[in-house]
């Protein structure tokens, strides 16, 4: 283990990028902490695997996911409707910490489970009406570290970063109305990862 990583910390990157507003908190939970969480987290979530259809032809999702939450609003996304279960205690403790350095009150969080490298997501913004204009979305990962790419929609600029055990990526402003993200497959990787993204829905 990092001596860094011992003890939670609110160590935070800007990431140098036009028309984004992108915080990198790299041990926003010790190792310690977020290794329990991704037990936890694993076990005690209800994971479900959607499917997808991409120009008419069905495929599942390659990853499972959950919706948690704490109302009743469902939440659609790339045409696939999910309804939130209830927050559990595990989930609200994450929350609440998030909420402090994010100054937002979030109120749903979406789980991908990774459960190897060949599980990803692909291109696309967090940019859901439900969001509002410029989302806060704050996105937690626990266990493999995998690579996040950004790209510019207009631009011919893109970034790739390590999203590490404990960290959180934190995205505000207008980074949606310009960028776009993803998890690529990684040949490389045969542990599984965990990532929450907490949004809130209007
Ligand atoms: O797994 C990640 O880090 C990103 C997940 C994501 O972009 C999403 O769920 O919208
Ligand atoms: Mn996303």
């Amino acid at each position: 283990m990092d001596l860094f990583s011992s003890e939670d910390s609110t160590e935070k990157i800007k990431l140098d990028l036009p028309d984004s507003d992108i915080s990198y908190f790299p041990h926003f939970f010790s190792s310690e902490k977020a290794s329990d969480y991704f037990k936890v987290l694993k076990s005690e979530t209800e994971w479900q695997q959607d499917t997808i259809t991409l120009y008419g032809k069905t495929y599942p999702q390659p990853r499972l996911t959950a919706l948690y939450g704490d109302n009743e609003k469902h939440y659609t996304y790339s045409g696939i409707t999910m309804f939130p279960k209830p927050f559990s205690s595990t989930l609200l403790e994450i929350k609440s910490k998030i909420e402090v350095v994010s100054e937002t009150k979030y109120n749903v969080v979406l789980l991908n489970l990774y459960r190897h490298g060949n599980d990803s997501i692909g291109w696309h913004s967090d940019d859901e009406k439900e969001l509002g204009k410029n989302p806060n979305i704050a996105s937690v990962s626990f266990g493999a570290e995998r690579m996040f790419h950004l790209k510019h929609n207009k631009e011919k600029i893109s970034f790739k970063i390590k999203l590490e055990n404990g960290s959180l990526l934190l995205m505000k402003g207008a980074t949606q109305h310009f960028w776009k993200h993803q998890i690529p497959k990684s040949k490389k990787i045969n542990q599984l990862r965990i990532n929450l993204t907490f949004r809130r829905i209007n």
